[in-house]
């Protein structure tokens, strides 16, 4: 007899990366999912995808996913529960949520989500759920504020040049962004780009990363000093007549304040803040300034400290003077956010829209502990439904986190795939669906394509998809009505297409993914910047700019009154000093996004099984630990257990831990995010996860 055909199916990968690689799926005639592999003839993703996802299997059919729903037996945290039926699970979570609307009104529930899937359908439907109930609602800060804000500061759009002409640049500039490891067709195409062109790879980076290794430049910073190399690279464009001076003319406000504005950024000045040797910085000014199309990727990772949005706007103020961005390959892309115009309205319900309080995710330790505040006035969370995100291991100022799910007075549903640090806290545990069970769309922040991602297998046991459990629960707790509630993900994905002008779903399945790139002459702003004068922006006001992040209200957060009109260093980052010498930054590792695939085995293995804090042989001295020690560090916020390594490729005094790993993989439970900050970063509100003074010594 012959053996049943494997067919190959088409999907997205949802998880919450910039490359949203378009996916081929093996699917058995038994409906088991084989290998996952990028879509070859997919001209961004180009047949290549990160080998955590290649080896999806391992967390599809993973031994530990949830499959039931749970109710809590043990003691918050602990992390005993028994197995409880779907109806008398969700008709618990509605007497909880009424009983809590009852003492305290709808404000007291808050619906926190993030980005664990970026399908539109299945992430955003909590929008509708809290319009409908008029809850709490939430403001995004964990991770693109001061990116956008900066990006957008300058260029008035959050788009940019066609991310395929990274293969047909002359010179990619790598900025702020570890693309082998967060965003891997970044490489493949400026690996392209070398091999058929010739191009030079420059990355600027914190430590010697593996996207460095593989660049021909490699620049290493002292974290939060960006802007200072940007100003100094300037100054010597202008210095040396490397300035497109008809171009900034033309397509800027203030090109000769800036000018006057830099003599005094010289080389020297940086290299007192940066740690980049001043003749470096010239060499580098001069490569960027001798070829015409040089592409700029700027990274999420330097924004993420307290002058972020400071430093996106210096970086991409690069290429207006130089004017890179009038040829192709050249320019300074970031995301390309403003090329979707997808009409939304079924999954979200804008028009039930009222104006209960927005809460920042990343201020959840504060709003749970009851500061004042953060709770914007109102009354206290006592009931939550969480989906999509874990922010018991995520979020900033854990020890806070921690202490507020603990709260015996809150009620909390988490639904999820794996038992998370933030499932462990829960009154109930719902089980979830993972993408390839069910369907969804999906678009490329990092590129310019639409995707279907259609469910391809069954769910194990009794996992659901988000938008079950919002529809569900919104009835149960007298929600008010709405078509959306009515509509599967399928209803809702050909709807949002037809009313966007995009054609409808049989049309995107037919194609595969639809490519929403505007033409060359928008893409470069060509015909004028975003901004009402057509011009890119040097001068800034950063308390009244346009920006995607803005909160509602329009204000401000932060130290707003001190941040630089034009492009410059500002001094805003939390210091060392004599009790805290080191300035710790946790970037991503390679085998996880975010906490994701921190359960699966392949992933643990390849990132050496354990958290580390990777220092100088000169700062493990100084600490008084040697490699392979076990080391407390700490910060007034508080304080981890984790093992110390010596590497190189790293400025003094800056240290580095990679991956957010499970709370529980550290000695004393605390997890990394112990140690970084929640003050929200101005001018709109962010966490500043690369921006922490730390002290480090030996555990005793
Ligand atoms: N493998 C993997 N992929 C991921 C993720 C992951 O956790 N793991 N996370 C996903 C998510 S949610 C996002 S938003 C993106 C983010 O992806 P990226 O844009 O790459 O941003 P980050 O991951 O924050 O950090 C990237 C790099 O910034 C560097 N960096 C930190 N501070 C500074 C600084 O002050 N100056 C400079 N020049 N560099 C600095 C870090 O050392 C790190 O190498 O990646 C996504 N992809
Ligand atoms: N120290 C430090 N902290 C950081 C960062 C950092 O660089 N350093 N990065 C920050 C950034 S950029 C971000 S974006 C945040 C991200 O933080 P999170 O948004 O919390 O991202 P993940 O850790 O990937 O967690 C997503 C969760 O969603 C679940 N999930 C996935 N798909 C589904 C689904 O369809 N339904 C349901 N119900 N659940 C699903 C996954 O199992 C996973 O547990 O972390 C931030 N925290
Ligand atoms: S995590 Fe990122 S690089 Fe890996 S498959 Fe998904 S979109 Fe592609
Ligand atoms: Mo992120």
């Amino acid at each position: 007899m012959n053996k049943p055909a494997t067919i190959t199916a088409f999907s997205a990968c949802p998880h919450d990366c910039p490359s949203t690689c378009a996916l081929e799926v093996e699917v058995t005639a038994e409906g088991r999912i084989g290998r996952l592999r990028g879509a070859p003839d997919n001209d961004y993703t180009a047949g290549v995808i990160c080998a955590k996802v290649a080896r999806y299997t391992e967390r599809l059919y993973h031994p530990d996913r949830l499959t039931r729903p749970l109710r809590r037996v043990g003691a918050k945290g602990e992390g005993r529960f028994e197995p409880i039926s779907w109806d008398a699970a969700l008709d618990l979570i509605a007497e909880k949520f009424l009983d809590a609307e009852a003492r305290f009104g709808t404000e007291t529930i808050w619906p926190y989500h993030y980005a664990g899937t970026m399908g539109l359908v299945q992430r955003d439907a909590i929008h509708r759920f809290r319009h409908a109930k008029g809850t709490s609602r939430q403001f995004d800060s964990f991770c693109t504020n001061m990116a956008w804000t900066g990006y957008v500061a300058g260029t008035g759009r959050l788009s940019g040049p066609d991310p395929r002409e990274i293969a047909r640049a002359d010179q990619v500039v790598i900025w702020g962004t570890n693309a082998v490891a967060t965003q891997v067709n970044v490489m493949t195409h400026a690996i392209a780009a070398r091999k058929q062109r010739g191009a030079r790879i420059i990355v600027v980076d914190v430590y010697r990363t593996e996207t460095m290794k593989q660049a021909d430049v490699g620049v290493i910073v002292k974290p939060g000093s960006d802007a200072a190399l940007a100003c100094a690279i300037m100054h010597v464009l202008f210095r040396d007549d490397l300035a497109d001076r008809a171009y900034l003319a033309r397509y800027t406000d203030c090109p000769d304040a800036l000018e006057a504005h830099l003599a005094s950024r010289t080389p020297e000045w940086a290299e007192a803040i940066c740690g980049v040797p001043a003749a470096d910085i010239v060499s580098l000014a001069h490569m960027i300034g001798q070829v015409k199309k040089t592409f700029f990727r700027l990274g999420y990772g330097f924004t993420r400290t307290r002058n972020g949005a400071v430093s996106m706007h210096a970086a991409a103020s690069i290429a207006a003077v130089t004017g890179c961005w009038q040829y192709e390959g050249g320019g300074a892309f970031h995301n390309n956010g403003a090329i979707y115009q997808l009409n939304k309205a079924m999954v979200e319900a804008p028009e039930l829209k009222t104006a209960t309080r927005l809460l920042d995710q990343s201020l959840v330790g504060r709003v749970l502990t009851g500061d004042r505040t953060a709770l914007a006035g109102g009354p206290p969370v006592t009931a939550m439904l969480i989906q999509n995100t874990n922010p018991v291991s995520v979020a900033p100022e854990q020890r806070k986190v921690v202490e507020g799910f603990a709260r015996e007075d809150l009620f909390t549903v988490v639904h999820e795939q794996f038992m998370t640090d933030t499932a462990r806290h829960a009154d109930i545990v719902l089980p979830a669906t993972q993408f390839l069970e069910h369907d969804d769309i999906y678009k490329g922040g990092g590129h310019q394509y639409l995707i279907f991602g259609p469910k391809l297998t069954e769910a194990p046991g009794e996992a659901r998809e988000n938008l079950f459990v919002i529809n569900e629960l919104a009835r149960r707790i007298g929600a008010k009505d709405h078509p959306g509630f009515h509509m599967s993900a399928r209803e809702h994905v050909d709807w949002m297409l037809v009313n966007s002008g995009y054609g409808t779903l049989a049309d995107l399945e037919a194609g595969r993914w639809k490519d929403m790139q505007p033409g060359f002459e928008q893409a470069h702003f060509l015909k004028g910047f975003g901004h009402a004068d057509g011009k890119f922006h040097f001068r800034v006001d950063w308390a009244r700019t346009l920006a995607p992040n803005r909160p509602e209200d329009g204000k401000a957060l932060g130290p707003v009154a001190t941040m630089p009109e034009l492009p410059d260093y500002w001094d805003a980052v939390e210091r060392a000093d004599a009790d805290h010498p080191f300035r710790l930054v946790t970037a991503p590792a390679r085998s996880f996004l975010n906490s994701t695939f921190s359960e699966t085995p392949g992933s643990v293995k390849k990132e050496g099984g354990r958290p580390e804090v990777w220092l100088t042989a000169q700062d493990a001295a100084k600490a008084g630990v040697a490699d392979g020690d076990k080391v407390v560090m700490g910060n007034g916020r508080g304080e981890v257990v984790l093992h110390a390594r010596v590497i190189e490729g790293l400025v003094q005094g800056t240290v580095i831990s990679e991956g957010l790993w499970p709370n529980s993989a550290f000695e004393t439970g605390c997890g990394i995010n112990t140690l970084t900050g929640a003050d929200p970063v101005a001018p709109y509100g962010g966490a500043a996860f690369h921006d922490t003074a730390v002290w480090i010594r030996k555990a005793g």
